[in-house]
């Protein structure tokens, strides 16, 4: 006893932790996949902003169908592809509360391909969390319009055919997106790395910037592993990321309004960003 008294428990310093705006439910995803690192990252910033109170999420229908489980704000389901729509609608009734959807490339590119456009093109203040895996990964890995050419899909068993009049090379939504003005901030990063994954942290600081500052639509696209459905070791995945996704869909900022001074001082309502990652 008198030993363990004059050793006192060293004071433990907490350096990372769940964030609150996560809930303490187990993931449901396979092991390199990279939902939940995604998850992690809004939840953090719906913590790092203190959004939680006024925080509605829109979660899509894919392998991210339970993300209602995970995210302690206020959830809505929507339909495949509709998030947007969605989103728009919460937006327009309670401008107050920060809206974001949470959406796969088959939800996001293909089946609510319209949706997307149009909020985009509407200048909705909203925030999109894209998961670009190149392949529809719940129902089985068929081909999503991300999927890469000559890729091995169950739709495309002897890879994507990108030939004219085929199927089409792979569409770059935040290529396509960028012409549209109603657009204030589009960034894409590879989940690939802790740096990659603190790049996006800080990307997605600045799209939650955009819509707090009313500034219009913003986007962050992830390029996230799916190793079961690629038929690929984690490691193998992230390798291919790295190497051969990054060639066709480019990682960086595409656009960026959130930095633009304000056109006149005191126009615009200054919101503080939390510390840089
Ligand atoms: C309108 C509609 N079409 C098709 C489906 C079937 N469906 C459910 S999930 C899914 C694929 C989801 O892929 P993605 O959005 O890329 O997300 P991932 O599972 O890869 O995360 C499809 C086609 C559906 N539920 N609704
Ligand atoms: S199928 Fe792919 S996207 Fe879905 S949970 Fe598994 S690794 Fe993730």
């Amino acid at each position: 006893m008198e030993a363990e008294a004059s050793h006192p428990e060293p004071e433990v310093e907490c350096v990372f932790k769940r964030p609150d705006a996560l809930t303490e439910t187990p993931l449901h995803y396979c092991p390199g996949c990279g939902h939940g690192i995604f998850h992690r990252l809004v939840a953090q910033m719906i913590d790092e902003f203190g959004l939680m109170d006024r925080t509605v999420g829109i979660v899509p229908v894919g392998c991210s169908v339970l993300a209602y489980n995970y995210f302690a704000c206020d959830t809505i389901e929507a339909s495949h592809g509709r998030a947007p729509a969605v989103a728009t609608g919460v937006k327009r009734c309670l401008p107050d509360r920060f809206v974001f959807t949470y959406q796969g490339d088959g939800d996001l590119a293909s089946i609510g391909m319209a949706e997307t456009v149009h909020a985009a093109a509407r200048g909705e203040s909203i925030c999109v969390f894209f998961v670009n895996n190149g392949i529809y990964g719940m129902t089985g890995g068929q081909m999503a319009p991300t999927t890469l050419a000559g890729q091995k899909t169950t739709t495309s068993p002897l890879g994507r055919d990108v030939s004219v009049g085929k199927t089409g090379p792979p569409i770059d939504m935040c290529k396509l997106l960028s012409s549209l003005p109603g657009v204030a901030y589009l960034a894409r990063v590879p989940l690939t790395s802790p740096k990659n994954v603190r790049k996006a942290h800080k990307y997605m600081c600045k799209a939650v910037r955009a819509q707090l500052e009313n500034k219009g639509f913003s986007m962050v696209e992830v390029l996230s592993a799916c190793p079961v459905q690629w038929r690929m070791a984690p490691l193998v995945a992230l390798k291919h990321i790295d190497e051969d996704v990054v060639k066709v869909f480019p990682p960086g900022e595409f656009v960026n309004r959130v930095d633009e001074k304000p056109a006149s001082a005191g126009a615009q309502e200054k919101v503080a960003a939390p510390a840089a990652n």
